[in-house]
């Protein structure tokens, strides 16, 4: 066995040199932060590439998620998918507000639309659906649910920036949309986010509550605000990023094929559907260990796969609706298909450097676990 390690991510980086070449003005503006010119640039290159009407930038994806939802001055119930990375629901309750879960479907595991609708009560005032995995919600559907019930829409994107639903950016439903740049995801800027909306009457609060509550370049603060700004640093690696991003998505595509073409034909494995009309970015790829039939469990093949230095993660599991913090404040839900994902699901390695040669040798071991 080899002692090389193969996590379930790595991030895309490019060139040494390109980064250093990138910053290097730095040293001599010393502008560092606070909107310094890298960050302008990658938020208007941002908005060209995605056609957004508003974007706002982010320390990260969690606080764009976080203040984006402070913004719109929610109040009362969310409903919202507790199959996802506890950001999602960190962010509603720290907003004050109350998450009701939403089962998902077990095809491409976002929220199931048509169990929306009974959940809505007087108190709900938002839906906050997860792409996740890079799976494109039923926007359409969502669409008509919050215009029928006149709710807010907020997409936690964290997983899908570059991808199209029927040719349209995928920032271009609902009201918002966050993207996360953290260092695992398919652009990064170590750590990022952003916010794409389309009521520009939010960009002054969004600036505040990421800038210390001002209006940035006055003297007045009327907002509380915190601070979550992304700095030029971070843009900058960001910029050299975005110059390779379809080469990355190109190489993510090769890994992904070769992980279907590999297991989709092993019994007690259920993959994704691959969505129709979505331009995907490859970003992650499940894979559900059904034991029913095979009398194999996901916990059998993350050991054997650990085994040979190879660390699938359990993305998502446990579900949001079971945190404790969530249990104590008495939240219920009914999420069956949740549940069962959440219990057979593992992560495999999915970069755009993984080699499909190691790609090759995680579906032998997998295929070994089956064969014993
Ligand atoms: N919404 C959703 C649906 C999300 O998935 C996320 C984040 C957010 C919101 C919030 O966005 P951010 O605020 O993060 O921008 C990782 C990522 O840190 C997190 O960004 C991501 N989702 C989540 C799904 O995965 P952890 O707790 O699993 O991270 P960690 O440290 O265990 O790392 C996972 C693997 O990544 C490691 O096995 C090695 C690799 N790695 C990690 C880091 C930090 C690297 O190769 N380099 C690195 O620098 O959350």
């Amino acid at each position: 066995m080899s002692d090389k390690k193969i996590y379930v991510v790595k991030p895309s980086l490019p060139d040494l040199n390109e980064y250093v070449e990138e910053i290097k003005d730095m040293w001599e503006t010393g502008i560092m932060t606070h909107q310094g010119p890298k960050h302008n640039r990658l938020q208007q290159e941002l908005k060209e590439m995605m056609d957004a009407d508003n974007i706002t930038l982010f320390a990260n994806g969690h606080l764009a998620l976080e203040l984006g939802l402070e913004a719109l001055g929610l109040e009362g119930e969310v409903i919202t998918t507790p199959f996802t990375f506890g950001s999602t629901t960190q962010a509603i309750l720290r907003n004050g507000l109350t998450p009701v879960y939403c089962d998902i479907n077990p095809e491409d595991y976002t929220m199931d639309v048509d169990k929306i609708e009974d959940l809505i009560t007087e108190r709900t005032c938002a839906i906050v659906p997860v792409h996740v995995y890079g799976n494109i919600c039923d926007v359409e559907k969502i669409d008509r649910i919050a215009k029928k019930h006149n709710l807010k829409v907020i997409y936690d994107g964290a997983h899908a920036f570059g991808e199209t639903y029927k040719g349209k950016e995928v920032s271009s439903f609902g009201d918002m949309t966050m993207f996360s740049f953290h260092a695992t995801k398919v652009l990064n800027t170590v750590e990022g986010g952003c916010i794409v909306y389309k009521d520009g009457a939010l960009t002054q609060h969004l600036e505040g509550l990421r800038q210390f509550g001002q209006i940035v370049g006055t003297e007045s603060t009327p907002y509380v605000g915190t601070n979550a700004k992304m700095t030029d640093m971070h843009a900058a690696m960001g910029l050299c990023n975005l110059r390779h991003f379809d080469e990355y998505i190109a190489k993510r595509k090769k890994v992904v094929e070769r992980y279907r073409e590999r297991l989709s034909r092993i019994e007690g494995i259920k993959l994704s559907i691959v969505q129709d009309d979505v331009k995907s970015n490859y970003a992650y790829f499940p894979a559900v260990f059904e034991e029913e039939n095979t009398g194999i469990n996901r916990e059998t093949v993350m050991t054997e796969l650990a085994n040979n230095n190879i660390f699938a993660r359990k993305y998502f599991y446990p579900l949001c609706s079971d945190f404790e913090c969530c249990k104590e404040k008495g939240i219920k839900s009914e999420v069956p298909v949740a549940k069962y994902i959440s219990e057979r699901v593992l992560t495999l390695p999915c970069y755009s450097d993984l080699s499909l040669e190691d790609v090759d040798k995680i579906c032998d071991v997998i295929e070994s676990v089956y064969k014993k």
